[in-house]
């Protein structure tokens, strides 16, 4: 008797051992039916993420944030470039759909025509979160939250500078601007708090503003247009550091010297940015953070966690001086 008890211990024990693993691993894949599309049971989130394309620094930061965040989050992420296509993420994301991934989060190119392609991610149970940018849907239902930048707030700033600069100005301050992407949430949201920022005096006047997408060569090609048009530019707006930096080659060639002939004023603080700024070829940035990739993926658990999250989430932003910039840049990430 003594015997067979000692013998039959371990054999309980496994057996318990082995009931607990099979109501464990029911219970786990009941929580990811509920939490989300996925149907894995291994406890892993997935991600499928649509990135708007590699068109400027503060695109290629964000993209390595995210990627860096999610390895270091244990999330698998499924990682679609859309090469500034609309209509590529929404091919990514109705992918993301049928692969029931268990989140989906987005870098919106462009700001309007999402409600069909949310709604379907809604009503297949799948959380959606918009990071960097956002969509002018008006059901807020379609999505988890936004996490990103307040853009008519950087748009304000640099304004609020150029004000700032310019309070003696006795004549008109001739500026050129140089617009993101068409559509494009930041493009729409810096052009109107700029706007808003200058209309404190009306000397500055907008003489020229067209789009340069966002990137090097859109924003020198567009300057010698302007540069070309307008024999008098006393300042560029760019509403990223890339379209700048493309403009400082127009603006050479054309025998001006960028910092001083013509103050330039762009957004995003990227490494070359803040080293033209630090030149003094360019004289002012507003900062906006591409390193959203850890907050990312915690909002990812959350939500697949069936927790409540902010529906807005801002990123804390700078602005920074020559000599500011001067201070920032040897410890710079990116
Ligand atoms: O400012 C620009 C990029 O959406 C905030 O997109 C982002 C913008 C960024 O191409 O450089």
């Amino acid at each position: 008797m003594g015997k067979m008890r000692t013998q039959s211990a371990p054999w309980r024990a496994a057996a318990v051992l082995a009931s607990v693993l099979l109501v464990g691993g029911v219970a786990a894949c009941g929580n990811s039916d509920t939490g989300g599309g996925g149907t894995k049971d291994d406890g892993k989130i997935t991600m499928g993420f649509s990135q708007v394309g590699a068109e400027s620094g503060w695109r290629t930061a964000n993209t390595i944030s995210i990627k860096e965040a999610a390895t270091a989050a244990g999330i698998e992420l499924k990682f679609d470039d859309a090469q500034q296509k609309q209509e590529n993420q929404i091919k990514a994301i109705r992918n993301y759909i049928q692969q029931k991934v268990d989140v989906i989060a987005f870098s919106p190119v462009v700001e309007s025509g999402w409600d069909t392609v949310l709604k379907e991610a809604k009503d297949a149970n799948i959380p959606v979160i918009l990071t960097d940018r956002s969509v002018d849907s008006a059901d807020k239902s379609l999505y988890k939250t936004f996490l990103g930048s307040d853009f008519v707030k950087e748009g304000k700033l640099a304004g609020e500078w150029l004000v700032e600069q310019k309070k003696t100005a006795s004549g008109p301050v001739n500026i050129v601007e140089l617009q993101g992407s068409t559509g494009a949430a930041p493009a729409n949201d810096r052009k109107k708090g700029f706007a808003e920022a200058i209309a404190a005096n009306p000397n500055l006047k907008v003489i020229a503003s067209q789009t340069g997408d966002f990137t090097r060569a859109g924003g020198k090609q567009v300057m010698e247009q302007f540069l070309k048009a307008n024999p008098k530019i006393d300042v560029l707006f760019a509403h990223n550091d890339d379209m700048g930096l493309g403009a400082l080659e127009a603006i050479t060639a054309a025998g001006k010297v960028p910092g001083k002939d013509i103050t330039i004023i762009t957004i995003d603080a990227v490494k070359d940015g803040m080293q033209a700024l630090a030149d003094g070829k360019f004289n002012f940035i507003a900062e906006c953070s591409p390193l959203l990739g850890p907050q990312l993926m915690d909002l990812a658990k959350k939500v697949k966690d069936g927790q409540e999250v902010p529906a807005r989430i801002e990123t804390q932003e700078t602005t920074f001086t020559t000599e500011q910039a001067k201070e920032a840049l040897p410890n710079r990430k990116y």
